[in-house]
Formats: C-alpha cells, sequence, structure tokens
C-alpha cells in the first residue's frame, strides 16, 4: 500500500513535507480516533462518577498504559502526560532539579542540546547555586559515554542528554551514559523528540531515569505529550504544578498529593490528545519499526547521496547516512538560509531554516543558521527527487553560479 495515501494533506496541498522534525502529518485514522472520543465519549475524567466520565476515565488510563508498554515502562504509574517534551523536561527541571540539587552540585548536559533541554537546567542550577557543565560534541557531533567520564564527578547529581539530535540527526548512546551517570551516583535524563518516533525505545533496557517525548512528533496531536520516570524517583518528587485531581486531602492551611500518576497531572487532562496518542502508537506497529526505519535509512541515504553533487552544500555532521536517522542540516554557499527556504517554498518544497532552537550548537559549530530536511517513512523518492530540482534552482534564483 502507498504510505501516502494515510496522509492526504500532502496531495490536497500538493506539498512535498520536509519538516518532520518540527512536527509530523498526522493520518485520518488519530484524527478520527480523537474526534470519536469527543463525540462518543467526553466528560471530565476522573472526577465523574457517572458512566460517561467513567469512559472517559477508561479511555484515557487505557491510552496511558498503551504508552508504557510501547517504551517499555515497567508500570504505567510510570507516564506522566503533559503538553510536549518541553514541559515534561521542565517538569524534571523544576520538580527533582530544584528539590534535590544543593550549592556546589553540578549539572552536566550536552552543547547539542535542544534549548528545551538546556534553559531548564540554566534555570534550576541558578535557583539552587549548582554549576551547569556542558559536554562539548566533536565537530561532526560525536558524544560518547567516554566523554562523559572524564568530565563526570561525584558532585554531578544530573546528566542530561539527548538520544537523537535534532540538527545532527545522530543518536547518543544513552544506555552508556546511564551507565556512568550511575556509576557515579547522578540521573540520567534523556530526551526523546526526536528518538522516540524514529526507533524503538525501551526505557528498562537503556535504564534511563527519565524520558521525555512528544506526540506531534510521532503522528499524534499536538499538545500531547509524555514523561517517563523511574517510579522510586517519581514517589519522592514534589508536584510541579497545583490543583485539580492531584491531591488526596486538601485543608486550608496545605494539601496532601495524589499517588502516582495524577500527582503530577494538575487541572483537567488533554484525553482527546491521549487517545490520538494511542492511535498514532497503533499506527506505528501496523507498519512496523522494520519497514519504518529501513524506509528512512533508504531515503536518507539516497539524499546524502545526491548531495554530493552540490559542491557548494555543506552538510552538518557525520558524512555517514546511517547516522543522519532522517535528518539532513546544511548551508547553501553564498545564501542564506532564509532565502532557501523561501526557494524552497516557491517550490512547495517544506523544509526549515533558522537555528532550530539549538543556538549555543550553531554557535559553536560557527554559524547562526542552518537549513534543515527532516523526513519521515511517508516521504518518498519522489519527494526527494523534488527537493533536489528546488536545491539545485536555489543558487541561480540568487544570481550566483552553479
Ligand atoms: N524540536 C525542531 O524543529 P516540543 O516543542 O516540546 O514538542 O519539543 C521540544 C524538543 C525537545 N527536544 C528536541 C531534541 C527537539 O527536537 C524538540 C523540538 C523541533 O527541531 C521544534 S523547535
Amino acid at each position: 500500500m502507498d504510505i501516502k495515501e494515510e496522509f492526504p494533506i500532502l496531495e490536497k496541498r500538493n506539498i512535498v513535507y520536509l519538516d518532520n522534525a518540527a512536527t509530523t502529518q498526522k493520518p485520518p485514522c488519530v484524527i478520527e480516533a480523537a474526534s470519536r472520543y469527543y463525540k462518543e465519549n467526553n466528560a471530565n475524567p476522573l472526577r465523574g462518577l457517572y458512566q460517561l466520565s467513567i469512559d472517559a476515565t477508561d479511555e484515557y488510563e487505557n491510552s496511558r498504559q498503551e504508552v508504557a508498554e510501547f517504551i517499555g515502562a515497567a508500570d504505567k504509574s510510570e507516564i506522566i502526560f503533559t503538553r510536549n517534551a518541553t514541559e515534561s523536561l521542565n517538569l524534571v527541571a523544576y520538580s527533582y532539579g530544584r528539590s534535590f540539587l544543593d550549592q556546589g552540585d553540578e549539572v552536566i548536559t550536552t552543547i547539542a542540546e535542544h534549548h528545551s533541554n538546556m534553559i531548564p537546567w540554566q534555570q534550576a542550577c541558578k535557583a539552587r547555586g549548582a554549576k551547569l557543565t556542558y559536554l562539548y560534541c566533536e565537530k561532526d557531533g560525536t558524544l560518547t559515554p567516554d566523554m562523559l567520564e572524564k568530565i563526570i564527578s561525584d558532585k554531578t547529581k544530573i546528566v542530561a542528554v539527548t538520544q537523537v539530535s535534532n540538527v545532527f540527526g545522530r543518536e547518543n548512546d544513552i544506555k552508556g551514559f546511564a551507565e556512568v551517570a550511575h556509576r557515579h551516583g547522578a540521573i540520567l535524563v534523556a530526551d526523546g523528540a526526536q528518538s522516540v518516533p524514529h526507533m524503538p525505545v525501551n526505557v528498562q533496557d537503556l535504564d534511563c531515569d527519565f524520558l521525555a517525548f512528544s506526540g506531534h512528533k510521532m503522528y499524534a496531536p499536538m499538545g500531547i505529550g509524555v514523561l517517563y520516570g523511574k517510579k522510586d524517583l517519581l514517589e519522592k518528587m514534589p508536584p510541579f504544578l497545583f490543583g485539580g485531581e492531584m491531591i488526596e486531602y486538601v485543608t486550608t492551611e496545605g494539601a496532601t498529593w495524589a499517588e502516582l500518576p495524577h500527582k503530577f497531572e494538575a487541572g483537567t487532562v488533554n484525553v482527546g490528545g491521549a487517545v490520538g496518542l494511542r492511535e498514532a502508537i497503533h499506527f506505528i506497529n501496523r507498519f512496523g519499526w522494520d519497514t519504518i526505519m529501513k524506509r528512512e535509512e533508504d531515503l536518507t541515504a539516497y539524499a546524502m547521496d545526491k548531495m554530493k553533487d552540490y559542491p557548494y552544500v555543506h552538510i552538518l555532521g557525520s558524512a555517514d547516512p546511517a547516522k543522519h536517522h532522517g535528518i539532513i542540516t546544511f548551508t547553501v554557499e553564498g545564501v542564506h538560509p532564509h532565502d532557501c527556504a523561501a526557494i524552497f517554498d516557491e517550490h512547495d518544497v517544506a523544509i526549515r531554516a533558522g537555528h532550530h532552537c539549538a543556538q549555543p550548537l550553531l554557535k559553536y559549530l560557527g554559524t547562526l543558521s542552518t537549513v534543515r530536511a527532516s523526513m519521515a517513512f511517508y516521504n518518498d523518492r519522489n519527494d526527494i527527487d523534488r527537493f533536489f530540482e528546488a536545491l539545485t534552482s536555489i543558487r541561480k534564483e540568487m544570481g550566483l553560479d552553479g
């Protein structure tokens, strides 16, 4: 079957969509699952004692169970629904960071992080008088547990690393980083925003303490995200937000907290989003990781091979397509990335241009802005060919040779 048929928006808008690292398109099965929930089962969950509310609660909790199975969590109470990966990472930095960091402690993150796995740590360290240390990658994006081993100390309490970089597309060895962190008494926070949509991730195998990701980058609606956390850590953490069903008992003086996971889900929750995420998991499972990964790998290799014909195009990161996971970030000599984006758009090709919310990384690499094409398994070689038709015209349209 043609996978593109699952994404009618692509034909309707006649677009080559290569901005999947920003957000993926949504197949009708996901949109319909969320819509069906609102048509048939909508009520405020976890509160009502009437059947409709109980049904809404079932939809929500059943989605949580499927998310737990999808990432190999030991128990569904380790799955906290949030709005997105950013909120998940903030939850850990606020709740764990501000409770368990002391003056003189250290947090290590990497220079290759998205701002969402950097700024929350900057703020937590400032609030607690802790030190934030950056692990610098090699210029091609390489980051290894050995590199962490060289800078970690017994003062390090938290190590925060992305599993796949949204600029290089490179996968980091989270299991290896977790092993080093644990040996030094630190916890490992993994940013799974760019990994969970593209490869099987098993939190027990990785032995990460926290994993954050967003539904909207894996075919689910916007506004639903996930924080996985080990139960013993989540249990000792204070709530991040207050109010709603996150309480056990409230007096005028104070309150006690609900059991996990509700302690971390203040206010009315996003059941439609959770149901959409559950359907997105079904969608991924229907095709299977072998198919998804093979298609994305083939497309990346096809595109990177073609790029060799463009001497004025410079790819960030490794020359090996297997290390890109569908993400190709590049510059075009003599042309500003925003001009590139405008020309791609004239050709109905959607790519991203800018700093990709990784300004310190781009500064370290000696640039301010780049162009990024990012693939999902519904892309095909025809999309890549259309991308290259546009790329071929860029320098000509800007009045440059070639
Ligand atoms: N990166 C990109 O175009 P949110 O926005 O909360 O869903 O995801 C944040 C986030 C965290 N970590 C990584 C590695 C990410 O790539 C992102 C989102 C998008 O690269 C939007 S800036």
